[in-house]
């Protein structure tokens, strides 16, 4: 009881930090309103099977905090940014990808970006092209 107390007092915390975004769908996947093929969850993050794979094996990394967008990431988030990262290799290799595996943040219009909470795209079982389209 007094845990949840503690929890939601620093997720409101968190949310305040970044201007109280907008919750997106992957807000529902985290408090788990919706359902999704979750691979692997810790106090941080969550990382789940894109419902929409661009390949054999293709997952998303996202931290619990909603963070719109790479491009907005606070200077102080270096611990929980390096984190997810590590968290994406210990589930590449969890899923098998030791032939290698492509690490995307797709930011803002440019950078084709279509849900504003950030995310980590880890791609793999099949070889990839460069340049990306
Ligand atoms: P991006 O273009 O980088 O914003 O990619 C967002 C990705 O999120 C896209 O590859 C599809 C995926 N996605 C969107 N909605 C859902 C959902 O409800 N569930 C799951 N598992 N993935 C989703």
């Amino acid at each position: 009881r007094n845990d949840e107390v503690i929890k939601s007092r620093l997720i409101h915390e968190a949310r305040k930090k970044y201007g109280n975004p907008a919750p997106t769908v992957f807000s529902k996947i985290i408090d788990k309103t919706i359902p999704a093929d979750i691979i692997y969850e810790d106090d941080k993050c969550l990382a789940f099977r894109d419902v929409n794979p661009q390949a054999p094996v293709h997952f998303l990394v996202i931290p619990r905090t909603p963070i719109p967008r790479i491009s907005e990431v606070k200077d102080d988030e270096t611990q929980l940014l390096g984190h997810l990262l590590v968290v994406a290799k210990v589930v590449a290799k969890q899923e098998g990808l030791q032939e290698g595996y492509r690490v995307v943040i797709n930011d803002g219009k440019h950078g084709a970006q279509s849900v504003y909470h950030l995310h980590i795209h880890i791609l793999g079982g099949r070889q990839m092209k460069w340049p990306p389209g």
